[in-house]
């Protein structure tokens, strides 16, 4: 696998060319992030979603994301700070189980909203409990953050680490890490999609949420003094994939 990274040669334009394993990044018609909804437009289930099917699933079987507490460690890799936490959380989406493994973050937002790009985007990564079953074997959560006046408590335990961290080497959290703090209800826009990075495999079930969050403007200095780049792929075409709106 080549190395990859966000400007120049190693940039998200030449990601399908840098090796054979990237190539889904060209040829790929499911890729993400993409363009999402904004709220100038009427953002319900029937306008958001072309495709009857999913609009149904979604009535039928709201997600849950079930958030617990376990050991974490957390690492700056010089393209994002990641915090390794398998096991802390659990989401449950379309009668499936995924379990958390680690969550990241992107700065600015990858996904857009109407076009608009956010500040922040964490990422929480799962995986399928039962392995192999029918259907995406990976499943992201993703939370906007926008400027605002208030720091958010989440981020605060997270970015407190953030500035003592070397890059590359991983480092225990002594408490364990908590989601109670994250305001995460309401709608969420779904959709299938890829990686983000390299290798940009498909058959990631995405849930984005509808609700952007707010942090202060030192937290968001903190991250990008740890990740000065751009650490986005820009969004990429739908290709006729339809976007529900699914409660959580
Ligand atoms: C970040 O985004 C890392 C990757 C992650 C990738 O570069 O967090 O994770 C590891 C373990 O390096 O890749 C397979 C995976 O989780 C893409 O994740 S994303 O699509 O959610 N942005
Ligand atoms: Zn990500």
């Amino acid at each position: 696998m080549a190395t990859w990274g966000y400007e120049g040669e190693l940039g998200a334009a030449n990601w399908g060319k840098l090796c054979p394993e990237y190539a889904i990044a060209d040829e790929g018609k499911a890729q993400s992030p993409i363009d999402l909804p904004g709220e100038a437009k009427e953002t319900t289930a029937e306008s958001a979603s072309s495709d009857p099917t999913a609009e149904q699933a979604a009535k039928a079987e709201p997600a849950k994301l079930e958030l617990k507490s376990g050991k974490a460690s957390i690492i700056n890799n010089g393209l994002t700070v990641m915090v390794n936490a398998k096991g802390a959380s659990e989401f449950k989406v379309q009668g499936r189980v995924y379990e958390l493994a680690q969550f990241h973050f992107h700065s600015p937002a990858e996904h857009t909203f109407g076009g608009q790009r956010h500040e922040l985007e964490l990422h929480l990564v799962h995986f399928a409990k039962d392995g192999q079953g029918p259907g995406p074997a990976a499943a992201v959560v993703g939370i906007h953050y926008k400027l605002g006046e208030t720091a958010d408590p989440f981020l605060k335990r997270v970015f407190e680490h953030v500035p003592s961290l070397t890059k590359n080497e991983e480092t225990p959290l002594a408490e364990p890490i908590a989601f109670d703090d994250i305001d995460i209800a309401g709608e969420f826009f779904e959709y299938d999609g890829s990686l983000t990075t390299p290798p940009c495999s498909e058959g990631i079930h995405w849930c984005v949420m509808k609700k952007v969050l707010t942090l202060s403007k030192e937290q968001l200095e903190v991250f990008r003094t740890a990740i000065p780049v751009d650490n986005y792929r820009p969004v990429q075409p739908l290709n006729g994939r339809s976007i529900a709106v699914i409660q959580c």
